[in-house]
C-alpha cells in the first residue's frame, strides 16, 4: 500500500479485513496479514523511496492509494513503472462530501495504474471488487 500520509491506507486494510476502523498513524513499513502497509512519508520523502521499492520486491501487487478528496497527486506520471510488477490504483474516501473520485482516478491513471478501485473504508464500499482483484492478481500480474 503506497500513498500519501492520511490517504486512508491503514483504514482500508482494517475495513477490508473486517476490523474496526481506528485511526493509528503508521510509523514503519508494517506487515499485516497478506498486506504490507507503509507510512506516507516513504512516498513523500524522496530519500525513503528506495526503502519502499525494496519492501515491494516480495509483494505480488502494488496498490497506489489516492484520497478522493485530494486536489493534487503525489505520484509523478508513470510512477507505477518503477515497481516493475502489477500495479493497481485504489481511490479512498469516496463517501466524503467533497470527494471527486473521477479526479482521483485520473491521477492514478496518469501514475500508470491500469485498474482502479473506488472505495470507502467507512461505508465499506468497493471492498468486494477489491477482494476479487487481490485474489486474481496474486496469480497474474496486471
Ligand atoms: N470519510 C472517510 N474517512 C476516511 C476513510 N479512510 C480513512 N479515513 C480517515 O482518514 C484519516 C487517515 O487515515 P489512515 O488510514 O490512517 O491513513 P494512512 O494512509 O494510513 O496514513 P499514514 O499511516 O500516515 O500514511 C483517518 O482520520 C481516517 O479516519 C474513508 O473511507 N472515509
Ligand atoms: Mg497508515
Amino acid at each position: 500500500m503506497v500513498g500519501k500520509t492520511g490517504s486512508g491506507k491503514t483504514s482500508l486494510l482494517q475495513s477490508f479485513q473486517g476490523r474496526e476502523v481506528v485511526y493509528r498513524k503508521t510509523q514503519a513499513i508494517t506487515f499485516d496479514g497478506m498486506f504490507v502497509d507503509s507510512p506516507g512519508e516513504f512516498l513523500e520523502n524522496r530519500r525513503l523511496l528506495p526503502a519502499l521499492l525494496t519492501s515491494s520486491t516480495n509483494c505480488q501487487i502494488v496498490a497506489l492509494v489516492q484520497d478522493a478528496t485530494g486536489k493534487t497527486s503525489p505520484f509523478s506520471p508513470g510512477f507505477a513503472a518503477m515497481f516493475n510488477k502489477g500495479v493497481i490504483g485504489i481511490v479512498t474516501k469516496i463517501d466524503e462530501k467533497l470527494s471527486n473520485p473521477e479526479r482521483a482516478e485520473e491521477f492514478l491513471r496518469q501514475a500508470g495504474a491500469k485498474e482502479i478501485y473506488k472505495t470507502s473504508a467507512v461505508e465499506k464500499t468497493g471492498l468486494d471488487s477489491l477482494k476479487l482483484a487481490f485474489s486474481r492478481e496474486e496469480l497474474n500480474d496486471v
